[in-house]
Formats: structure tokens, C-alpha cells, sequence
């Protein structure tokens, strides 16, 4: 039996949120079985889009690396690795820009979210980053790609890409198709529940970081912003309320009906939010702990980054000579 191919990949740009966690990264432990592959990567290239100190850099990749053992990813099972390590990105990188369109890149709304936020440096790195992006998936032949919602439109991009290349130099790229949550793919910031929970918020009480402390998000949850209902239900526009179920739902697992239903009649929000914690706080203390020790050992980490990346090379080099091939450049 064939196995599916799943690549996914996540910038060093600071400690995952729950946002992260459940949309993400929860996934990228749940997929590796049996029956798939999985090929996952610290995207560094990606977080040049914005300045960065050089050191710091480097160091935060490798604590995202040992981040994502600690959420599950087995790298004995799946390659993980640092993606400025594996030289073929950058390679397949131009011939895919060349292959992309202005006008698609113009639709993204994350470049003009970002630009926006980033207004004294909008750089040109920042408007091409989906067609990297794109190289990143379709150098492995990614069949599934597991993210969260706002990275929708970057996968849909790279199929677009993928669809068109082989049109013009035949099948030469599998078409990745996006892997997102149905409960739990865009959760929402707790100070501001129509917005998206993002690790680079200023302020820090709208979102839950997978480090922090149990009382911190017991802290933060008992300050969410709900309704003034007072009612626990799952209901159109009561979006502080959904927010905290459907969190609640995908750490548990629980179908919404019967989250719910779990909480005794006439039950307030202090109640909600008291169980909500308890569930994250359950959920990723077990990670918070891994990390401590993972991180502890800097050489075996080392080791393991380098051995992802030489496992991820030589598939993105069969793609790359493939590739190079067919335009010309070989
Ligand atoms: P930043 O704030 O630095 O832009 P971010 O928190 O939005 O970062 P990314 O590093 O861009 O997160 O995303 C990593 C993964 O987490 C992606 O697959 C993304 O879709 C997913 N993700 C990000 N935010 C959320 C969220 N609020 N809910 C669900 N998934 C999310
Ligand atoms: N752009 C993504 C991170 C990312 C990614 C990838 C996700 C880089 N390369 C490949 C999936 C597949 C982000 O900012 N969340």
C-alpha cells in the first residue's frame, strides 16, 4: 500500500499558542500512523520576513524543534527538520516563482494582514513567501497538508501552482490538498473573539501560550471576554462562548452537543471557563514537561535536526532533479 504523504511546517516566530496547538500541531501528532508519512519542518527561511537577530534566530528554531517532540512528533517516525538545512527550498523556491502569478499573490490576505502590521518594512520576501511555501509541500509530493484556517488559501496556491506546472511539463507534482480541524481550525483570541488567538498579539492575555504556566491560563481564561446571556450554549454571533466550547471540544474530543450537555442546567460562565482550563491545563502539561527535558539535551537535538535534514534532502532531491530537468537547468 502506497502511504500518504503529509507535510507541515510552522515558523520560529515564538512559543506556539493553543491557537497553534489545536489547529496545528495537535494534528501533526495525531497523523503519523501507519498508513502515512510525515515530513515536518521548522520553516526559519519563512520567519526572514520580518527582522530578526541572527543568534536568537537560530536558537528559537531549535527550541521549536524540541517543541514539536514535546507535542508528540516522533522523529524516529517522521523527519523533522530546520528548513534553511535542506538547500532544495531555496532551489525550488525561483523556478516556482516563475511559475506564479502577480495577480494570485495580490489575493493573499495574510500579505496584507502582515504588511499592515509591518508597515515600515514591507519587504519583498513577504509577498513571495506563499510561493516558498509552496516549494516546502510540493518538494516532498505532499498529499495532505494539516494547518489551520488562515493557511487555507496558501495551500489552495500551491495546488494551483502544482496544477500548472503540470500542465505545462507534465505530472510532475502530486496536488496537496489542505488538513484542517472541523472544531478547533481557527480559534479565537479571548480578549477579542472575532479575532484570530496569534502568538504575536500584544497583549499577551489574548492568547494561552503552550508554556505558560497552569494558574497564568486559569488566569486567562477566567478573564475571556464572554456575552451577558449567561446561558452555556453553541449559538450564531456568541462568539466569546463558542470559542471557549470549541476549545474545550477538541482537547476533550467531546462532540459540542455533548459538551454542552455536560454542564448541569443553569450553570454560569465561571463554571465554563474553570472547566475549559482544567482541560488545556491537562492537555499540555504533559508537553510542558517533555520540553523541559528535550531541550536539556542540546546534542541529541542537534543530532536529530541534522539527521531529519539529510533524510529530507534526498527525497527534495529527487524532486529537484526532476524539475531542473524538465525546465532546462539540468
Ligand atoms: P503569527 O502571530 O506569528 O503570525 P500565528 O500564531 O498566526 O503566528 P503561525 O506560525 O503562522 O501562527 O501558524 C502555525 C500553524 O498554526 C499554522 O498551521 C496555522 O494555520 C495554525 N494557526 C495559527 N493560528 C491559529 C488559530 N488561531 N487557530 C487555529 N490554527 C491556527
Ligand atoms: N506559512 C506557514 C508556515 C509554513 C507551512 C509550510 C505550513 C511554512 N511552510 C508548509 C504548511 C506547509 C505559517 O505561517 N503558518
Amino acid at each position: 500500500m502506497e502511504k500518504k504523504i503529509i507535510l507541515s511546517g510552522i515558523q520560529p516566530s515564538g512559543v506556539p499558542t493553543l491557537g497553534n496547538y489545536i489547529g496545528a500541531l495537535r494534528n501533526w501528532k495525531l497523523l503519523q500512523s501507519d498508513d502515512k508519512f510525515c515530513y515536518y519542518c521548522v520553516a526559519n527561511m519563512h520567519a526572514l520576513t520580518v527582522r530578526q537577530d541572527a543568534q536568537e534566530l537560530r536558537s528559537r528554531s531549535m527550541g521549536m524543534a524540541a517543541l514539536l517532540i514535546a507535542c508528540g512528533i516522533d522523529p524516529k517516525v517522521s523527519p523533522l527538520f530546520i528548513q534553511s538545512d535542506v538547500v532544495q527550498h531555496a532551489q525550488l523556491n525561483w523556478v516556482l516563482a516563475c511559475n506564479t502569478y502577480m495577480g494570485e499573490l495580490n489575493r493573499m490576505t495574510q500579505f496584507k494582514d502582515k504588511s499592515a502590521k509591518h508597515a515600515d518594512n514591507i519587504n519583498a520576501g513577504l509577498f513571495t513567501y506563499p510561493v516558498l511555501m509552496a516549494g516546502d509541500i510540493l518538494l516532498y509530493q505532499a498529499d495532505l497538508v494539516p494547518v489551520g484556517h488562515d493557511q487555507k488559501q496558501h495551500v489552495e496556491l500551491a495546488r494551483n501552482i502544482a496544477i500548472r506546472f503540470n500542465n505545462a511539463y507534465g505530472e510532475i507534482f502530486k496536488v496537496p490538498e489542505p488538513y484542517i480541524p472541523k472544531l478547533g481550525g481557527r480559534v479565537m483570541s479571548l480578549t477579542d473573539p472575532e479575532k484570530k488567538m496569534s502568538k504575536s498579539d500584544a497583549n499577551p492575555n489574548s492568547y494561552i501560550s503552550i508554556l505558560d504556566d497552569p494558574a497564568v491560563i486559569t488566569k486567562k481564561f477566567k478573564r475571556a471576554v464572554t456575552d451577558s446571556e449567561g446561558r452555556i450554549a453553541y449559538e450564531e454571533g456568541r462568539h466569546g462562548v463558542n470559542n471557549l466550547l470549541s476549545i474545550y471540544c477538541a482537547v476533550t474530543g467531546m462532540t459540542m452537543e455533548d459538551a454542552v450537555a455536560s454542564f448541569p442546567e443553569g450553570s454560569g460562565y465561571g463554571l465554563l471557563k474553570k472547566t475549559v482550563a482544567d482541560a488545556v491545563i491537562a492537555e499540555i502539561e504533559p508537553v510542558q514537561n517533555e520540553y523541559k527535558r528535550i531541550l536539556a539535551d542540546r546534542g541529541e537535538l542537534e543530532a536529530i535536526v541534522k539527521r531529519g535534514a539529510e533524510q529530507a534532502s534526498e527525497v527534495a532531491e529527487k524532486t529537484i532533479d526532476l524539475v531542473y530537468k524538465k525546465v532546462g537547468l539540468r
